[in-house]
């Protein structure tokens, strides 16, 4: 598939998904979320991220957890980050096409059930990033990093 295009479709997506779930998102604000307690963040079932918003403050480690029994992947879109920030995906991968060639060459970057990834947000701003396994169905969410 043209990478242009595809990256144009993922973003439709994101602002679809993330548009119309508003209602859906307050399910999983209170302690019945994946990740009530202390163990994650977001957590992500069979196709999603929950919350599919997140907001953590400047210096916050956000942990991601599969609580899912599917694999699932966490990358960032590397044109949907703030300029200055650092890339990131699960598997540690410096950029977005090698991080999604690794999935597609030898599952890279998987994040299997209960396994857990974290990164750190120094700069503020908004961070969208997708599950690439489930990006075609909306495994999408983002990070939005305040001062
Ligand atoms: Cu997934």
């Amino acid at each position: 598939m043209n990478r242009r295009v595809y990256l144009a479709a993922v973003g439709t997506a994101a602002s679809a998904s993330l548009a119309g779930c508003s209602s859906v998102l307050s399910v999983f604000d209170d302690d019945d979320g994946p990740c009530a307690g202390d163990e994650c963040d977001i957590g992500m079932s069979r196709n999603e991220f929950l919350p599919e918003s997140y907001e953590a403050s400047v210096g916050e480690t956000v942990v991601w957890k599969n609580t899912s029994g599917a694999d699932h992947t966490v990358t960032a879109l590397e044109n949907q980050i703030p300029d200055e920030a650092e890339y990131f995906a699960s598997g540690g991968y410096e950029d977005e096409e090698t991080a999604i060639d690794a999935w597609h060459e030898s599952r890279g970057g998987r994040l299997g059930t209960r396994d857990t990834y974290e990164h750190t947000f120094d700069v503020p701003g908004t961070y969208a990033y997708i599950c690439e396994p489930h990006v075609k169905g909306g495994m999408i969410g983002e990070v939005v990093v305040v001062d």
